[in-house]
Parts: structure tokens; sequence; C-alpha cells
């Protein structure tokens, strides 16, 4: 039973289908050659591209570059859009409650150019108070960077309205939509981000691929993050200048297969639709919500309790480590993650080291909660 879902998601058939054909009939380099199948791989990486511009909402496909992930589209844009705009004495605006890989590329970043983090507070229910947050706005921030989903509490934040205030100041915002992809129907256009990153895995798609959507005008004025093939126009021995976007960031031969395959994993969301997806998820969580919040479960301390959130709850068993609940449920056949899902900070706020999180998707049933209810009530009465 599969309950680790905000980590990884598992892949529907037409994913992994789409791996086997490309490797077994299709393998070829792309954009560089002239025979039939690299120009075959080539369409068929480009039509991935044109897919995510129509799930994410882009005015072009050339505002969705290919990534590792979430976490290199955000060390691109600190490491590009942060060295080109940062100074002495500059904010970069975050908040407590955001993934590692929204923290260190900014520290990193603040240390060589001086500028400096400052983190919105979290609440005690995991909920960032608006109106405390819009004070955090003031000249100095340059860049918000936020988790619009967070990972290990579920919070959805008022991404839009942050936006907004941000852009008020001239601030620039960029939006980890690591956990938000797979939930909501996303219109950049009409969120006004200036980037959002998303990570294809956590979409039902192929490990080590995300897209990083920024502003063409953006993009355009930032220097090129990684260097080599692909991001040239010409090169000469001691100068370069760059490739049209995207492909000034696409340095190198790109992660081919896994951009051709996410296209069925944008397929299989889009089918189904996120409204059905968040519709069946909300049934899910209510279902685990009403066994747990029973009597029988007072052994229980619930670990963020927004009143809007997606389908993942974190919690502790009293008198237990979160680790040994976690290898309790995996002897009995049940799959979710323990520790600090890369947010210490967070953790060190609420005072914990970790929790154990279940995180429920599109393909959970509401017999498989009550079989991990039923498991988790004997955990919680064996410590009593
Ligand atoms: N941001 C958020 C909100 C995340 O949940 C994650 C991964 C990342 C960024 C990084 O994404 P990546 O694809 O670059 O790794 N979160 C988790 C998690 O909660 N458990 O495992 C990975």
């Amino acid at each position: 039973m599969y309950l680790d879902n905000a980590a990884t998601t598992q892949k529907p058939q037409s994913v992994i289908d789409a791996l086997q054909q490309y490797y077994s009939h299709d393998n070829a380099n792309i954009h560089r050659s002239a025979h039939t199948l690299a120009s075959r791989s080539t369409v068929n990486f480009e039509n991935t591209r044109t897919q995510v511009q129509s799930f994410i909402n882009a005015k072009e496909a050339a505002e969705c570059i290919f990534t590792k992930g979430v976490t290199e589209s955000i060390n691109l844009v600190a490491a590009s859009y942060g060295k080109l705009v940062l100074q002495p004495g500059d904010q970069v605006l975050v908040t407590e409650m955001e993934h590692h890989s929204n923290l260190v590329p900014w520290q990193r970043i603040c240390e060589e150019t001086g500028a400096q983090i400052i983190a919105i507070p979290v609440e005690k229910d995991g909920t960032l108070n608006l109106e405390t947050a819009l004070t955090f706005l003031n000249e100095k921030v340059k860049i918000l960077s936020m988790v619009w989903v967070s990972n290990a509490l579920g919070t959805i934040n008022p991404i839009k309205k942050m936006i907004d205030a941000a852009h008020q100041i001239g601030a620039k915002v960029m939006i980890d939509a690591a956990q938000a992809a797979s939930h909501f129907k996303i219109d950049v256009q009409e969120l006004d981000c200036d980037f959002m990153a998303i990570s294809s895995h956590k979409l039902y798609g192929p490990t080590g691929l995300g897209v990083l959507y920024g502003k063409r005008a953006l993009l355009e004025a930032m220097p090129p993050y990684q260097s080599g093939g692909e991001m040239i126009k010409e090169v000469f021995l001691t100068h370069s200048t760059y490739n049209e976007l995207p492909y000034k960031f696409e340095a190198g031969t790109p992660n081919i297969a896994d951009v051709i395959a996410f296209e069925k994993a944008l397929a299989f969301v889009t089918e189904i639709g996120h409204d059905q997806i968040v519709a069946h998820e909300q049934a899910l969580y209510q279902h685990f919500m009403n066994a747990i919040e029973n009597s029988a479960f007072d052994g229980i301390q619930l670990i963020g309790t927004a009143a809007h959130k997606i389908s993942v709850q974190s919690f502790l068993v009293a008198g237990m480590h979160h680790f040994d609940v976690g290898m309790l449920l995996d002897a009995a056949g049940i799959a979710l993650r323990t520790g600090h899902h890369c947010t210490q900070p967070l953790m060190r706020k609420f005072g914990i080291e970790g929790t154990v999180r279940a995180s429920f998707a599109v393909y959970n049933t509401l017999e498989e909660i009550d079989y991990f209810v039923e498991r988790l009530h004997k955990i919680c009465t064996r410590t009593r």
C-alpha cells in the first residue's frame, strides 16, 4: 500500500510504455542530426514542451525549460536571476515551511551577493497569517520565493495574494509548485508568477525531470546557468554567443526519454481532470481524518491542521519515535515517509525532529485507508 505520494507518485502504465517505446524504437539524440530517428525523437521531445505549456497555460512553449526537477529549477533561478539582481542589503523572502531546496540555493546566493534571507513565520496550525505575511513585503525584498503547498504539512498557501502584493513593491516571485501540480490546475498567466518550478515525478511522470517556467523577458535578461553544447549559438575559442530560449538554459543532452514519457503523465492527469483527482483525494483524506478523530486514536498528535490542505497528513504517535511507527507500518505493508521531510527549520519551529507522513493520491482507495487506520490503531494501542 503506497501512501508516500508526496515523495514521488507511482507511474501509469502509459508512462512506462513510453519509456520502453523510446529506448526500443526511437532512441536518438535530439536537435542535432539529420536522420529519421533523431527527427522523430526531437518532435516527440518538443511535443512534451508544448503539452507542458498547455498544462500550466504559459504564453509560449519557450518559457518552459526542462530541468532535473524543482531543486534544479530553483538553483537555476537563484544562480542566474539571483546573482543578476541581488545587492548587499537586499532581501529574499521565503517562508518557514520551505523545502530545503527552496532555502539552500538562496542561502548560497545570499552569501555571495550580501543579500539576506528573511522567513515569514508559520502559525501553530501550519498556516501563514496573510496579514503578517504581507508586512514582510517592503522595498528591500527583490525576490519572494515560496511554496504553494507544503510537503510536510499539506497547507495550501495564498500565493495569488502574495504574488500581487510582491509585484506592488517591485519584487519578482518564484513559486515552488512541487506538491501543487498534481492537485491543482495551474495557470501561470492568471497567477502572474515570474517563475514556477514543478517536478515530473510527483506528477505521475519519470524521476529526474522537472520544468522551470519563467516569463520570457526575465529569462532573456538572465545569464545561462550551465554551459556547453546546445545552449550556444556560436562558439569561438575565447568566447561564445548563446542560443535562444529555451535552449539557452538546456546545456548538454537532455533527459530525452523521460521528457517524452512525461507527456503521458500530463495526459493521465488531464484525462482524469484535476477536479476529479482532488475530489477523490479529499474523500480519502476525510475518511482518514474521521477515523483518527475517533477517540480510540487519542495517542495521535496531528502536525499541520490548516483548513485548506491537500491530502497530506503528518502526525506523531505518543510515546513512540516516528521511525518506529514507520517501520511497524512498513512491516504491515504500508509505505509512508518518516523524518523531517527536508523541512528541518519547520520541524525545529514545531519543536520536533520529524513526523510520520501519509499522503494520498488518485489511485489510493477507501479500503486501503481502512486497512491503514486499522494498523495504526494497533500501533497506538500497543503503546498504552
Ligand atoms: N519542494 C517541495 C515542496 C517538495 O515537496 C520537494 C520534494 C521539492 C521541492 C524538491 O523536489 P525534487 O523533485 O527536486 O526533489 N519533496 C519530497 C518529499 O516531501 N519527500 O521526498 C521528496
